[in-house]
């Protein structure tokens, strides 16, 4: 195999964010620009030679592409075998799995998650360790600094490698293997969760069900998995063809950009069951018939009822939610008698928590909700788990989340966003709310008495490790919790993120809206920034 070193720029902006370097597409077409920061990764590594790296991505725009010059470039760095997804893809859960299931040294996930995708739309590339999980903070920093020196890369002179058959070819010692890109996941699944009730509960018609997967990745593991496993009819799945501009849609799962999905659960017509899942198949949207459940509500809901779970019947170790994340699943852990952490947003701060066996469950406000079984957060898990307990129970949607209020109390909750913001405004805002959480505790507004006004900080119990400046938290006495904190995903300016939760006992009041529950809070955040 001939390697070549090629000279090349060095790009300043290679800054991985809440999840990897995310990007317009435009950008990572520059000229060596992927190159370069693939490059930047492997030199960061060390011992990778001879072992394997999984490769995979959502199906967007320049998946592809970006494919075959990744398997060239760890061609010419020593890599012993690469294990692709076949066409290139595979969803995140999907690979995570697959690093942890083959033992492989790490993986690579091209996917901008749930941003738009096409020639004009967004692209990215993250590299997971060996748990399978998103590499932590100390590896970013150290891709980041290693991008900013780099001068050369290395290639490989191969052709470009036939990414539809599955099997594999050698290149003199380096393996290539196409795999399945459904099989295993679909395979782990099963190992969780109870198929055989679900298939009963489906075909008998006691569940009927609406998938959307905003034609990204989780099409052909919903069809695999609802249809030709469990025996759902096809018409239960929508924009099912992962596309490379994903269709034209937003794929994220949300009540704005699913909203055929949430018109439909809101109408005559609205199956028992409702989901969405984002184009690199990591976050979930939950829905019955007439209710939509909020992350927040949906990680304290499947922590309350895990037992009922095959793969969770012995109960759950501990749980943990990321920091703007309401705190309905604290309530559930505090009954349990579990510990509950509170990490910063990013599903790599899990990972330590996972590893350690400290916690069993994990989710975030931003769709996402994981468990042991992989080391990234997981859509048509979450989907399964909810369709489980549905067949478990017995019991709609709807009843089983009022029945979860009435017991826990209801944690009323939003977040307002603020996107494309221009950056300096938005750090005018960052400073000017780290000035005023010095004079905000004791002080009253309204009915509201701030107790605690801080810059979170986490403290990793694992390994150690801390993590500075990850949002403002303003806490009321009453419980109720005011969050600011700049996105760490966008790629236009900046979003502004403001997270608004209250806490109401009294099941009579638990139908509000939470815009008017609310309205107080929402003024007084607008008020601090
Ligand atoms: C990523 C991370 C999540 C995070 C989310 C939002 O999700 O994996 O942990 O909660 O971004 O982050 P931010 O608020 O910084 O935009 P995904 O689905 O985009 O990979």
């Amino acid at each position: 195999m001939h390697i070549k070193t090629i000279l090349t720029q060095t790009y300043h902006d290679q800054n991985p964010g809440t999840s990897g370097l995310r990007k317009k597409v435009s950008v990572f077409k520059q000229v060596n620009y992927l190159e370069n920061f693939v490059q930047a990764i492997f030199d960061s590594l060390e011992n990778y030679q001879e072992k394997s790296l999984v490769i995979g991505g959502d199906g967007r725009y320049f998946n592809q592409e970006a494919i075959q010059i990744i398997i060239k470039i760890a061609a010419a760095n020593g890599f012993g075998e690469l294990i692709i997804g076949q066409n290139g893809l595979l969803s995140t859960p999907a690979a995570s799995h697959i690093i942890r299931k083959y033992g492989a040294f790490g993986g690579l996930i091209l996917s901008a998650s749930h941003n738009p995708a096409g020639e004009h739309g967004d692209f990215g590339i993250k590299y997971n360790i060996n748990n399978g999980g998103p590499a932590p903070e100390k590896d970013t920093l150290a891709f980041f600094e290693r991008s900013k020196t780099l001068e050369h890369y290395k290639i490989a002179e191969l052709p470009d490698i036939n990414l539809d058959e599955i099997g594999t070819q050698s290149i003199e010692a380096l393996k290539i293997t196409i795999i399945d890109s459904v099989a295993d996941y679909a395979e782990l699944m099963q190992s969780i969760f109870d198929f055989d009730l679900l298939k009963q509960s489906i075909q008998s018609g006691y569940i009927t069900l609406a998938f959307d997967a905003m034609s990204a990745i989780t099409g052909p593991y919903a069809k695999h998995i609802f249809v030709d496993m469990l025996g759902a009819p096809i018409d239960s799945l929508n924009n099912a063809q992962p596309l490379e501009d994903f269709g034209g849609h937003h794929p994220d799962p949300n009540l704005i950009y699913a909203h055929e999905l949430a018109d439909l659960m809101f109408s005559d017509k609205a199956p028992t069951f409702g989901a969405a899942s984002d184009g690199d198949g990591d976050r979930n949207m939950i829905m019955g018939k007439g209710i939509f459940v909020t992350p927040s509500d949906s990680l304290a809901i499947l922590a309350a009822n895990a037992t009922l779970i095959p793969g969770y019947a012995s109960g759950l170790k501990g749980v943990a939610r990321s920091m703007p994340t309401s705190q309905a699943v604290d309530r559930v852990a505090k009954k349990l008698n579990i510990p509950c952490y509170e990490t910063p947003t990013g599903w790599k701060f899990f990972g330590n928590l996972l590893d350690a066996d400290k916690i069993t469950l994990c989710g975030e406000e931003s769709f996402g909700t994981g468990s042991q079984h992989v080391r990234e957060k997981d859509g048509l898990w979450a989907v399964l788990f909810w369709l489980n307990l549905i067949a478990r129970r017995r019991q709609s949607v709807l009843d089983i989340v009022e029945e979860h209020w009435q017991t826990f109390g209801r944690d009323i909750y939003s977040r307002h966003d603020y996107e494309a913001v221009e950056s300096s405004i938005a750090q005018e805002i960052m400073s000017s709310l780290r000035e005023q959480i010095q004079t905000l505790p004791h002080q009253t507004f309204g009915e509201y008495t701030v107790k605690y006004a801080d810059e979170f900080c986490y403290h990793d119990s694992v390994d150690g490790s801390t993590s500075a400046n990850q949002g403002f938290r303003i806490g009321f006495e009453n419980g109720s919790r005011i969050v600011f904190r700049l996105s760490g995903t966008g790629t236009v300016g900046a979003t502004l993120r403001i997270y608004i939760e209250r806490f109401e006992p009294d099941s009579e009041k638990h139908h509000q809206d939470p815009q008017i529950a609310l309205a107080q809070l929402i003024e007084l955040a607008e008020q601090f920034c």
